[in-house]
């Protein structure tokens, strides 16, 4: 089974000179160019499904869909094999991995050399963002993997109408994927062919990416956090923008008034299903732009327009169901990849928590058979949906806007059990980047590691950001200084306080929005705050608590200030700074003086 290989579908001489290269490098059997087409995708699956390596599902219960199940060693993010290569180290920064560009260029030749040899070299063109919008910006990736070109046709706009917008010489990134599993003539394949050793390598200088070794998520669908994050954050850099770890959702109040705000949480952290949520207060609306990246660009208001570079939802799917996001449950009713979750015995999918009950019969992501007395959950904690963005039923008509969305207000959260209030305003946009370089957030299944254990996540980026974390904090100053510029209010939420006793204090999901109703009305100017040591609080009435089942005593608890603990935490705060050595703004400085200082005077 094999693709006719049709002409090649492009003019570009730089693109074409390049698919020559990586191919004479990586020796492929053959060939395909994507052109994006439903027939095209039914035939990668058939492929997968020849090869074992997809299940399809009931057509009945979820119809046009597939379940994968991964090798168990490649099923997330692998931070300590993310390397950011520019030139210098120090620009690459503490928190990324670094080799020199040439250094890391000779080791992966070694690797790329014959990878691809007994298989198929895909050619995806994608674009991130409305095709031929001003905010978007096109790649190429070039992948050996049939699943990453079927995923990447749900996450991005793919296929020959990118090309087309590409022309003869337009601007792309390009993006060198392999699982790093070459076939031997006469060799069997395995259902998820993958390397032990990985190299998810970004060249921020020459704009490229090469990943080798992994099949799974963020590691091989390279349009998103190794293009729309890592490289996207340095051409921001460049060229006066920001590309973030954000979710965009239009607020829209009684009276139908509508705004957009931006949200930064760490992975696994519930963006997904605050980009959807269903309010419960009154009269309000939420629609979604977006779940995961924003980028935002100046527009003629100097107001900050963001767009959602992607197409689709790659979603963890345990803790997801009707009780926490009815939206996303709807969308990926159809037309869904499923990856490491269980199967039902009727061939649908099932994962913790989908469902209250847990059905008494699975097979697991381990394709071993499960039930409800097993040890082991039934779906691997980073299983992910992967559904397409349209299916959605609140998506927001501006999703597919060109101009992108103002943004009001920026949110920053994370997991924080202790001391982080509900929410908190910053006084100015240079306190809220001090904020947002200060948040922290317990570990989550996203990426391989410890969980629970706190770390600093700034603005959700730490694995993200392609270029010197203290260098990104300086950007996001320079852009708030910039003339004309009418910046957003930034907010830190924290939906996951615990209380003594440790159950969370704070029901989230729906109940949400009565914090984005706060912060609506914040941008407004028609709901009050107190001022605190840490920045801007709901006074008393000013949150809308019409119907809230919590206590007066947990509200208080989740909106009072704790000065000991902020007390406490300065000195991890100013280790964290630290290992940034001279590189940090000086107004960053300032600030953690500056709050230290209204703590003590609080005291
Ligand atoms: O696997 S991904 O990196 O795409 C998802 C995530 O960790 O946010
Ligand atoms: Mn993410």
């Amino acid at each position: 089974m094999g693709f006719t290989q049709m002409t090649t579908p492009s003019k570009h001489k730089k693109l074409l000179k390049w698919v020559d290269e990586m191919a004479t490098m990586c020796q492929p059997d053959q060939i395909h160019w994507c052109d994006g087409s439903q027939e095209e995708y039914d035939q990668l699956f058939e492929l997968m499904l020849a090869n074992k390596t997809a299940v399809k599902l009931n057509d009945e219960k979820r119809p046009g869909s597939y379940l994968i199940r991964s090798d168990p060693s490649d099923v997330a993010r692998v931070e300590d094999r993310t390397f950011v290569c520019p030139s210098k180290e120090e620009d690459a920064g503490p928190t990324n991995n670094w080799l020199a560009p040439e250094e890391m260029k000779e080791i992966l030749v070694q690797k790329f050399t014959g990878a691809m040899q007994g298989r198929t070299l895909y050619v995806v063109p994608f674009s991130m963002g409305p095709l031929g919008s001003p905010i978007a910006h096109i790649g190429v990736q070039l992948t050996d993997s049939a699943y990453a070109a079927a995923n990447m046709r749900i996450m991005t706009r793919m296929g020959v109408k990118v090309l087309d917008v590409l022309g003869a010489d337009g601007e792309f990134v390009p993006c060198l994927h392999s699982v790093g599993a070459p076939l031997k003539e006469g060799q069997k394949d395995v259902p998820w062919p993958c390397n032990e050793e990985k190299y998810i390598s970004h060249f921020p200088e020459t704009r490229e990416i090469w990943s080798y070794g992994s099949g799974y998520g963020g590691n091989a669908l390279l349009g998103k956090k190794c293009f729309a994050l890592r490289i996207a954050s340095t051409m921001a850099r460049e060229e006066g923008w920001l590309a973030e770890h954000m979710l965009i959702l239009k607020l829209i109040n009684p009276q139908g008034e509508k705004r957009y705000i931006a949200a930064a949480f760490p992975s696994a952290c519930g963006k997904t299903n605050l980009a959807m949520l269903n309010p419960t207060v009154r009269g309000w609306q939420v629609e979604c732009v977006g779940d995961d990246i924003a980028w935002m660009k100046f527009g003629a208001d100097g107001r900050l327009y963001a767009i959602n570079p992607e197409a689709g939802f790659f979603g963890v799917a345990p803790g997801t169901g009707d009780h926490s996001n009815p939206n996303a449950m709807a969308a990926l009713k159809k037309n869904s990849i499923f990856t490491n979750v269980a199967m039902t015995e009727d061939k649908d999918v099932w994962w913790e928590e989908m469902t209250a009950e847990s059905p008494a019969r699975l097979t697991s992501w381990l394709g071993e058979s499960w039930t409800p007395d097993s040890d082991k959950p039934s779906s691997h904690p980073n299983s992910r949906f992967t559904a397409p963005a349209s299916q959605c039923p609140v998506i927001a008509k501006e999703y597919d806007d060109p101009n992108g969305v103002p943004i009001s207000a920026i949110l920053f959260g994370g997991r924080r059990a202790t001391q982080v209030p509900l929410v908190t305003e910053a006084t100015s946009w240079q306190h809220g980047t001090f904020l947002g370089s200060i948040m922290g957030s317990e570990k989550t299944a996203a990426a391989t590691g410890d969980l629970g254990q706190l770390r600093y996540d700034p603005m959700a980026m730490l694995p993200f950001c392609g270029y010197n974390m203290a260098d990104y904090w300086g950007h996001w100053l320079k852009i708030g200084a910039t003339e004309g510029a009418v910046m957003p209010n930034i907010y830190c939420v924290n939906w996951f306080r615990k209380s003594d006793s440790g159950e969370f204090l704070w029901p989230g999901f729906g109940d949400n929005s009565r914090v984005l109703k706060w912060v609506f009305e914040r941008c407004a100017g028609t709901a009050d705050a107190r001022q605190t040591a840490i920045g801007n609080l709901p006074t008393e009435g000013s949150l809308d608590v019409t119907g809230l089942d919590v206590s007066e005593e947990d509200m208080r608890q989740l909106l009072e200030v704790d000065v000991q603990a902020w007390l406490q935490e300065l000195p991890g705060i100013r280790e964290h700074y630290a290992q940034f050595g001279d590189a940090i703004p000086p107004s960053l400085n300032e600030e953690v003086d500056a709050l230290q200082a209204r703590l003590e005077a609080a005291q």
